[in-house]
């Protein structure tokens, strides 16, 4: 395993409140593996930023009077705050429309020129004659000529995932009219250059889902189309020599992974290209933006001659649908994580929705009977119940101090074994990028030790109760180890809980599955780590925060 990371997720546009939607596929994995990858010692950095640019983010910004530099800023703040309300750990949250990016993504363009995959062509494009614009691609409504769909964007089919070249039926989003087309010239990356390196570097890019290699090699093999990188627009980078006009906002984002990383590395005294090209580079995605991170992405950077590593990873998730409906802002169908986070603890989304939550493109669900069962039976009932149990007991039957261990049964040495078996199972699973699987994985290892207690009946004062007591405070802390980098300040507490000092994200990995706590040791005060959910209150829930099914 290397010993360096930099980790990123989708970029949010900076246009809305974040929501559930936003971070089952992207920001909670990538912060879950970050966290993990920190336990093993591996220096991770983890990176984000908001996507300011764009057409709609300019629009908006006019509705509400503001400039669009105000406007993304406000975003940009309440974001970082959603973001780590819900314990997610950035190193650096930074902006598109930054300083320090816009001058690296106008380099980008400039040293793509001199290699010759920059040209400019003229195009056609439509034009609204009632709105006097050039209809940048988000404006321009129609149906997809790859698979028939109607009602896509001119620049992503929702249904094929596909980039149309040219939307049939071309209707202006704004006014409903037929766009007229008028021709001008725009600079467009040659993404044709790349096919055969794209093909070979994916052929052997293990790091990646398979299926998703697959179908982006059959896009490879149907002939990729040049990326028109031009928008008659004035809010984004600034092409250079042609500064009344700005770049496609998906040819400067993706770079924001770069330059934001640099920013943050330089800032810390570490020597930033060195680092990313030694490190393990993982971009966490949602499945709608596999184009852009499979094909576009990576052919920029090999058009820059190899000076910033490609990806090893770009673990790729589903869409999660609210009470099995497609997510929609416009219809209100959505659960923003303010909404959420104001009536349960942010450890609880996060169990939940890494449970749920598949290391494929199937799309997850979030439904609130179910939140409220998973909660009860696995958080409250499985883990909640054991720890405190364990720690009661000790607490009150050997005066607060774990005992010394007797002689072992059977049973004994099949839990010792379980401990010694955790770092390496869970930490399997996690490499691999099956964080459901994993969470599984602790959630089995809680239920075994829940059994454990109950059989050996350490109440009834037997020659079994002082190992049993001292294996199960054992594996609290083994417990809090293996679940601080999903819950973490569950875990945190259950640690203290323990009596044991300093942060628990602190220790090492392995001592997951280590039986440090001796015979001696001073427990600290139990109190129920996790309240139950109300299934009365869930059903309020449902209609206030939204959800409701039907
Ligand atoms: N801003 C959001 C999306 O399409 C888009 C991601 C950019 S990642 C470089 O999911
Ligand atoms: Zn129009």
């Amino acid at each position: 395993m290397t010993k360096r990371a930099i980790l990123t997720s989708a970029l949010p546009y900076a246009n809305g409140e974040i929501h559930l939607g936003h971070v089952a596929s992207t920001y909670l994995p990538a912060d879950v593996t970050a966290r993990h990858l920190r336990q093993r010692g591996v220096e991770a950095y983890y990176v984000c930023a908001t996507d300011d640019y764009g057409t709609p983010i300019l629009i908006q910004s006019e509705r509400e009077g503001k400039t669009p530099a105000e406007y993304v800023a406000g975003w940009n703040t309440r974001d970082a705050e959603d973001f780590e309300s819900l314990g997610m750990r950035f190193d650096a949250f930074s902006s598109t429309s930054s300083e320090a990016c816009g001058e690296f993504v106008r380099g980008v363009y400039e040293r793509l020129r001199e290699a010759g995959h920059i040209y400019e062509k003229e195009v056609v494009q439509p034009y609204c004659a009632r709105d006097a614009m050039f209809l940048p691609d988000r404006y321009v409504h129609g149906t997809c000529p790859h698979c028939g769909a109607d009602d896509q964007y001119s620049d992503l089919c929702e249904s094929c995932g596909k980039v149309p070249d040219r939307i049939l039926g071309p209707k202006c989003a704004i006014c409903g009219e037929t766009p007229e087309n008028r021709t001008t010239t725009h600079h467009f990356f040659a993404l044709s250059h790349f096919a055969g390196r794209l093909r070979e570097w994916l052929e052997g890019a293990d790091g990646m889902q398979m299926d998703v290699r697959r179908y982006v090699l059959g896009w490879i093999a149907q002939g990729l189309s040049d990326w028109d990188i031009t928008r008659d627009i004035t809010w984004g980078v600034r092409i250079p020599g042609d500064e009344g006009r700005v770049f496609y906002g998906w040819f400067d984002n993706h770079l924001a992974y770069i330059s934001a990383t640099l920013g943050m590395l330089d800032g810390r005294g570490i020597d930033a290209k060195g680092f990313w090209n030694s490190a393990d580079i993982y971009h966490f995605i949602g499945k709608d933006i596999v184009y852009h991170h499979y094909l576009f992405l990576p052919a920029v950077r090999m058009g820059l001659g190899g000076e910033f590593k490609l990806p090893d990873r770009m673990p790729v998730r589903g869409h999660l649908t609210l009470a099995g409906k497609k997510i929609s802002k416009s219809r209100g169908h959505y659960i923003s994580i303010r909404d959420f986070l104001s009536r349960y603890p942010a450890d609880y989304l996060r169990f939940y929705l890494l449970l749920v939550t598949p290391y494929s493109q199937d799309d997850l669900n979030f439904d609130w009977d179910d939140f409220a069962l998973r909660i009860n039976k696995e958080l409250v009932g499985n883990i909640g119940n054991f720890v405190n149990r364990a720690l009661s007991f000790a607490h009150r039957s050997f005066d607060g101090h774990v005992p010394a261990p007797g002689p072992e049964s059977g049973e004994d040495a099949a839990a010792r074994g379980r401990i010694g078996a955790l770092a390496g199972e869970v930490g399997a699973l996690v490499d691999e990028g099956h964080l459901d699987r994993a969470l599984k994985g602790i959630l089995a290892f809680s239920a075994h030790f829940n059994q454990y207690f109950q059989h050996c009946e350490p109440w009834k004062g037997g020659d079994g109760a002082a190992t049993c007591v001292h294996l199960s405070a054992n594996a609290v802390r083994s417990l809090a180890i293996a679940l601080c980098a999903f819950v973490p300040s569950s875990a945190q507490r259950m640690w203290e809980q323990l009596g044991e000092a300093g942060s628990v994200e602190a220790q090492p990995w392995e001592a997951a599955s280590e039986v440090r706590i001796g015979a001696g040791h001073a427990i600290g005060r139990p109190s129920a780590l996790f309240a139950r959910v109300d299934e009365g209150e869930i059903a309020g829930l449902k209609e206030s925060l939204g959800g409701a099914s039907g």
